[in-house]
């Protein structure tokens, strides 16, 4: 009997599933049956940018977390497929910190060439996944909005590919049922135009803060106040951005600090992260973690040590993201295709044990993701997935991060050569700062908008 996949979600991660499978398929291996369930209408995931917040046209939280104007926040050179350059996709070479839309076009490049979008049932959210034990299989259920029907199927396997960076975490401090003005999760932040000459708080100290916040300063907010709960982020800001120890309380329109400070504000964006949640998911399979390098009970970051039919893909936090979402997705395949065999259940959890152990020791950036890195490569090691120069992509990172220090305005104005074709990268016609048309077109073209050189110049 031929052997049956559900595969949850079809971003980044459950793209790479299928892809992997289908390069199986390519090289003349005989695969096992996949369908995918996609709540969305289309593929791409959280890069498949969505204008609504809060409810989407079947009633489903919306998934989607990016914004307008969202540009690559690393270089795109960390991120590369290993089997699909960016130069197979363009056919040029193309600048390092791609615009959202840029990005989505790379991804869906590589599973159009690939053919496996026949495999995805699209508007079709997984309600319910439960483990059969007398038969060692799962029942899945899933609502198709398209015909309104819920039903369950029968799986050997399950992969888990929903994400983790679309259910917020929303803290509430004293006074925000008073707060006159607007309160939002990073989540539900989509144009930063609503906020051109406004003061605004950014709450948090991470990618969403540094980036919201600089989105608002580059579409024209007034001012920009971000507060930090651990650790401030330290960048040299422009002069209408300042840095504040944590918010205690707010009244009507201002907002007090741990230092005794407050300002006036307009709106507070809490850029405060997101949760792992799998409401889908019957508890004793269900992930339970907060964001980080190494998420328990997964032997090798993806496989459910209680129950090794059931896997999770990009689960943990992400340096590397498309090509590691590759390198656990051939790694799963090859388990379900009986390439690679599974230790005793004590071996996985030494070894788990291992990597956790060795991510609390964790104390730089650059340490984390040469831990990510050497992951990786833990992975790929074991299977036919294109190896790749991972100390070269750790490279890039480590002066990524020395271009942020130097003006977290202009890192994005930086080019690296590519990992995976040595090619260079041209620098973009248009500063970041100034590049205001974030479409594919414009970003593709080989010259800049009158209206930017004019901004550029200053004029
Ligand atoms: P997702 O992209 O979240 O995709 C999960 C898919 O599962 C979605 O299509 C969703 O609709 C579907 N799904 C969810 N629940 C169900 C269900 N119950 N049933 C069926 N389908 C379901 N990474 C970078 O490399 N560069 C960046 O610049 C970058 N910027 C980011 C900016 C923001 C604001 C955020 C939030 C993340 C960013 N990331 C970035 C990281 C991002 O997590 C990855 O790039 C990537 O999207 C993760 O892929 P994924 O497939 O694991 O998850
Ligand atoms: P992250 O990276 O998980 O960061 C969450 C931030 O929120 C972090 O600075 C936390 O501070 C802060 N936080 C969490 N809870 C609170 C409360 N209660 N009060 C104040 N601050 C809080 O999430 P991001 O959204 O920035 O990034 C997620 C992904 O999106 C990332 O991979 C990017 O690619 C884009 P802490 O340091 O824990 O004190």
């Amino acid at each position: 009997m031929t052997q049956r996949i559900a595969i949850i979600g079809a971003g980044p991660s459950g793209l790479a599933q299928l892809r992997a499978f289908q390069s199986a398929q390519a090289k003349g291996a005989e695969i096992p049956e996949m369908v995918c369930f996609e709540k969305q209408a289309d593929w791409g995931g959280l890069w498949n940018y969505t204008w609504r917040t809060g409810l989407d046209e079947n009633g489903e939280p919306v998934h989607c977390s990016m914004y307008r104007y969202l540009w690559s926040n690393g270089p795109k050179e960390a991120l590369e497929f290993a089997d699909y350059s960016f130069d197979e996709h363009f056919g040029k070479p193309i600048a390092s910190y791609p615009p959202r839309e840029v990005l989505w076009d790379y991804i869906k490049g590589r599973v159009e060439k690939a053919d496996v979008r026949k495999y995805i049932r699209f508007n079709t959210p997984v309600r319910q996944v439960e483990y059969n034990e007398a038969d060692d299989n799962f029942t899945v259920t899933v609502h198709n909005h398209e015909t309104d029907e819920v039903y369950s199927e029968i799986f050997d396997f399950v992969v888990v590919a929903s994400g983790h960076f679309s259910t917020p975490n929303v803290p509430e401090y004293p006074g925000f049922s008073h707060f006159g003005g607007r309160i939002l999760h990073a989540h539900d932040f989509r144009d930063a135009l609503e906020f051109k000459d406004k003061d605004i708080l950014v709450v948090g100290s991470s990618y969403s803060a540094e980036d919201i916040g600089s989105q608002c300063y580059k579409y024209g907010a007034k001012s920009i106040t971000s507060c930090y709960r651990s650790a401030p982020m330290g960048f040299k800001w422009p002069d209408n951005w300042e840095e504040k120890p944590a918010m205690t309380h707010v009244d009507v329109d201002t907002v007090f600090f741990a230092d005794g400070s407050s300002k006036k504000i307009d709106a507070i964006i809490l850029c405060t992260g997101y949760l792992h949640h799998f409401p889908f998911i019957e508890e004793s399979l269900r992930l339970k973690t907060n964001n980080r390098m190494w998420p328990l009970n997964l032997y090798k970051g993806v496989v459910w040590e209680d129950n090794t039919k059931l896997f999770y893909l990009g689960m943990q936090d992400q340096w590397y993201t498309f090509n590691m979402f590759d390198a656990q997705a051939w790694y799963v395949r090859d388990i379900i295709m009986n390439r690679i065999e599974l230790p005793a259940l004590e071996d996985m959890r030494a070894h788990s044990a291992m990597w956790r152990e060795n991510e609390l020791k964790l104390e730089t950036d650059r340490e984390s993701y040469e831990y990510q890195g050497s992951y990786i490569l833990e992975l790929i090691e074991e299977t036919d997935y294109p190896t790749f120069d991972i100390a070269a992509v750790n490279e890039t990172f480590l002066q990524w991060k020395k271009h942020k220090k130097q003006d977290i305005m202009t890192f994005r104005d930086f080019s690296f050569p590519s990992v995976m074709t040595g090619t260079p990268s041209p620098a973009h016609h248009t500063p970041w700062l100034y590049a205001l048309d974030d479409s594919l077109e414009a970003y593709l073209s080989d010259t800049p908008k009158p209206e930017e050189i004019q901004k550029a110049s200053g004029e």
